[in-house]
């Protein structure tokens, strides 16, 4: 568990982002895929990212502070189609601004739903995340959702609808299943290299 974890702000325009010291550990993936219950799970707190809003409310990057050491950043999630073409170009102008200014995001987590097909979306976020000189990691959602002996073969067919090389982790935030994996890569990642 991620100690004093708090909401510190949300951001809407370029002109709002952070400029900050601190790293970032940042969360991305399509709309409902369990972003914001995966960041409660890993506060222990229950209603500090709000579960299950409706779409069109997240076009926000949304920053939560870690006892001041580094920051958790939700990024607006893609593949609404409740968006307007309109407020696509702006979300994803902000995310790119986002990402590309900025020196001090040490990991990214890519959230895909383990009982879904991989869209689109995922494999142009994925092609994305390659070209980006930023450690990744590739978590399959929900896994309390489906079989325990069956979990294997499900990031199998995700690993290869993506033709990814990277290990992907099935995560359950409803069980907290292996959330002790994940804290790893955020310690790692944010206390190392210093
Ligand atoms: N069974 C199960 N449901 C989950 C899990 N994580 C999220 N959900 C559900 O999936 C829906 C979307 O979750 P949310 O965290 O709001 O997704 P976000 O849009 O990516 O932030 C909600 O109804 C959650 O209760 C999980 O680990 N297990
Ligand atoms: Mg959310």
């Amino acid at each position: 568990m991620l100690k004093n974890m708090k909401f510190e702000t949300s951001v809407f325009s370029i002109k709002q982002i952070l400029n900050t010291d601190l790293k970032q550990i940042v969360m991305v993936g399509k709309s409902n895929v369990g972003k914001s219950s995966f960041i409660n799970t890993l506060a222990n707190q229950k209603g500090l990212a709000k579960v299950g809003q409706k779409p069109g409310k997240t076009k926000s990057i949304n920053y939560y502070n870690v006892n001041n050491e580094f920051y958790i950043v939700d990024l607006p999630g893609y593949g609404y189609s409740t968006m307007t073409k309109q407020e696509k170009e702006n979300t994803s102008k902000l995310v790119n601004i986002y990402i590309n200014n900025n020196k001090n995001i040490s990991h990214i987590f890519f959230l895909i739903d383990i009982r879904h097909k991989v869209t689109e979306n995922d494999r142009i976020m994925y092609e994305w995340l390659l070209e980006q000189n930023i450690p990744f990691t590739i978590l399959a959602t929900k896994a309390d959702k489906v079989a325990k002996t069956k979990i294997p073969s499900y990031l199998d067919v995700i690993t290869k609808s993506l033709f990814a090389k990277e290990k992907i982790i099935a995560i359950s935030s409803e069980k907290k299943l292996n959330m002790d994996i994940v804290e790893n890569i955020i310690t790692n990642n944010v206390y190392e290299n210093n």
